[in-house]
């Protein structure tokens, strides 16, 4: 009998390019049919066919309370009986806003729009308005959303599929992007002292999560802070990622490194499509109305989205959570490592905070190169017998995993039995 996932796999694709909405989610990479989800609870996803499956995506990084959290559905459906959106100004904007500032002291100013890609467009853009200076400075492998002039040598779903700079970005745009190695000092103060006047901002994952997750060197970050304050650069740190997920600090607090502009998303809207940019009071003045950078958006700062994101950021200020998400991440890479040395798989992997990376490598990476060598086809062998055992793993080889804090110990526990069983007869 044809599975639920695969009719609707196959009618999707009459109607949706590749019958998803967004790439990766297509199991190109990982090859097989992608699954539909029906429902999730907690740590937990069912798919069409009924399927239960322990999850480590939780839709890419903002389930950090778990699925279905009662707080937040309750929050969200109080906004939503109150008006599902204005296009205006509302009182609780503003309580994100003040709660964003004050969690971030990097923060002076933010504005709320809907999506990651938004955030990092505009930041680039407002950036650009700032310093009067075209160029930008990327990392391969990291990837900024689907902008342009950052869908250059771009990482998550444009490195699945071997294409990393995508069809369609004029090579005029491409060619003010100037692409550098992730943690390469050298490289960064080579770019610095050929075009350091010609240079608006440096954007950087402070966590690389879009080519598996790479963690940054402490020069890496000291460089990229002081050639910016040097070269009056604007140092972009993209946390849609690691926002509220490594720290309640996010990567800036964790790592000790103070931004000019942060993007934001994910965890920040509980699950909704809420984003936000911000940073130094002096740059984002620079924003229509105050000034001449414009940016709009009818759903911006939408209040189901703000009830969603506020509810889950109170709930991650309570004590103690992420020493408990940290633990529960740890407890599973350690896990994981230890079963596959004990049967001799060659495999390794690393946590920060809430999320997670998983290597066929002897060591972890620290590089888009290292990551580049890593064995994709046993992660994908891997992904396969772990979705069959229940448990959901991101489906491809260049993305991070998360846990959540509805995850438990025996979750975890289940899980590294799974890989146990599994490495057992690895081959
Ligand atoms: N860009 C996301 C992974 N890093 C994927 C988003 C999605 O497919 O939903």
């Amino acid at each position: 009998m044809t599975s639920q996932n695969q009719q609707l796999f196959d009618e999707s694709q009459k109607v949706i390019p590749g019958g998803v909405n967004s790439p990766v989610r297509a199991f190109r990479s990982v090859g097989g049919t992608p699954l539909f989800f029906q429902r999730g609870q907690g740590a937990y996803v069912w798919d069409a066919d009924g399927k239960r499956y322990t999850d480590y995506v939780g839709s890419w990084g903002p389930m950090i309370v778990g699925h279905c959290h009662p707080e937040v559905v309750k929050a969200v459906q109080d906004a939503a009986a109150q008006g599902l959106g204005f296009g205006a100004p509302t009182a609780a904007e503003l309580e994100m806003a003040k709660l964003l500032c004050k969690l971030l002291p990097s923060l002076e100013m933010v504005r709320l729009v809907s999506s990651g890609t938004e955030a990092t467009m505009t930041a680039i853009r407002l950036a650009r308005g700032f310093t009067g200076r075209s160029r930008i400075i990327k990392f391969e492998g990291c990837y900024h959303g689907h902008s342009d002039g950052l869908l250059v040598k771009a990482g998550s779903g444009a490195l699945t599929f071997g294409q990393p700079s995508s069809s369609g970005v004029p090579a005029e745009i491409a060619a003010l992007t100037t692409v550098l190695d992730y943690n390469d000092v050298a490289g960064l103060e080579k770019a610095f002292a050929e075009m350091g006047k010609e240079i608006a901002a440096v954007i950087v994952e402070p966590v690389a999560g879009n080519m598996n997750l790479i963690t940054p060197k402490p020069e890496f970050l000291n460089a990229l802070r002081s050639l910016c304050t040097k070269h009056g650069a604007v140092l972009i740190l993209d946390e849609v990622m690691t926002g509220f997920r490594v720290s309640l600090q996010g990567a800036q607090g964790y790592y000790g490194i103070k931004p000019d502009l942060v993007t934001l998303g994910k965890v920040m809207g509980g699950g909704l499509p809420a984003a936000a940019f911000g940073g130094r009071r002096d740059i984002m003045q620079c924003l229509a109305p105050l000034g001449a950078v414009y940016q709009a958006g009818t759903l911006s700062g939408n209040p189901v989205a703000v009830a969603a994101g506020m509810a889950t950021l109170k709930l991650i200020q309570a004590k103690g959570f992420y020493e408990n998400l940290s633990k529960l991440a740890k407890q599973l890479t350690e896990g994981l490592s230890a079963s596959a040395r004990q049967h001799g798989v060659l495999f390794c992997a690393q946590s920060i905070g809430g999320m997670f990376g998983v290597y066929f490598s002897k060591a972890l990476p620290t590089s888009y190169a290292e990551v580049m060598s890593c064995d994709k086809e046993a992660f994908n062998r891997f992904f396969h017998a772990m979705l069959e055992a229940g448990v959901y793993l991101a489906p491809s080889a260049f993305e991070a995993g998360f846990v959540s804090a509805a995850h438990t110990e025996a979750d975890i526990a289940a899980t590294i039995a799974a890989a146990d069983k599994i490495f057992k007869t690895w081959k």
